[in-house]
């Protein structure tokens, strides 16, 4: 099995954590891409976008959220509750992680443009999707996994760090201590470790 990732993405670390966490890294490949110039990435996944995971179904696999249930049911683990209320809980937290991740990486794009080809009502948006999801995801800190146990908490560590990664002196958690105090909490894990973001070396 084969993992396209970049080591700047919160979504392909969302995959490389639960990889780690259901205990199956030894038999994965991680082939780090550029998702902005890879051309063997353009042909396994017609979005041209990390994660896209190659495995002994007919076509690669992309979506993180895809790539982790199938993993989840190759290594018959825990992270996808059963149908049922708990199952929906789980994925819609995983929801409100990706979308801060995701408005997190557009802004953090955007940041980079020049001011005349920037947005600021665009990037006003990107800013209280965040700060909105992180309130969201605040409030519900006492659900999250000290075992990053199913997907939604693995989501929201991903999401948590990569806005550290980008952003280390902008301070989310002064008002979210109760984030913090998990992301803390799990930091040593070892899916967490091995995973770490970093930024690609041209
Ligand atoms: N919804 C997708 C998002 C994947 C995504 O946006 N990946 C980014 C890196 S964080 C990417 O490959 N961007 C390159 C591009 O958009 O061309 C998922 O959950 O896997």
């Amino acid at each position: 099995m084969k993992l396209y990732y970049a080591p700047t993405s919160p979504f392909a670390r969302k995959v490389r954590i639960a990889i780690y966490e259901l205990g199956i890294e030894a038999l994965v490949e991680f082939v780090e891409t550029d998702p902005w110039t890879s051309a063997e990435l353009r042909q396994l996944n017609p979005l041209g976008k990390v994660p896209t995971f190659v495995c002994g179904l007919e076509q690669p696999l992309f979506e993180s959220g895809l790539i982790c249930e199938y993993l989840n049911q190759y290594a018959d683990g825990e992270l996808f509750p059963e149908p049922g209320a708990p199952r929906w809980n789980v994925l819609r937290r995983q929801a409100v992680a990706d979308g801060v991740s995701a408005s997190a990486g557009r802004l953090f794009a955007d940041e980079r443009r020049a001011a005349n080809e920037r947005a600021a009502t665009v990037m006003e948006r990107q800013r209280q999707a965040i700060d909105t999801g992180l309130d969201a995801l605040e409030r519900d800190a006492a659900a999250l996994s000290d075992q990053l146990a199913d997907i939604g908490s693995i989501a929201v560590a991903s999401s948590l760090q990569y806005l550290d990664f980008r952003w280390p002196d902008r301070h989310w958690s002064v008002t979210r201590p109760a984030l913090r105090g998990w992301l803390n909490d799990i930091a040593q894990r070892p899916s967490l470790v091995q995973t770490a973001y970093r930024t690609i070396q041209p």
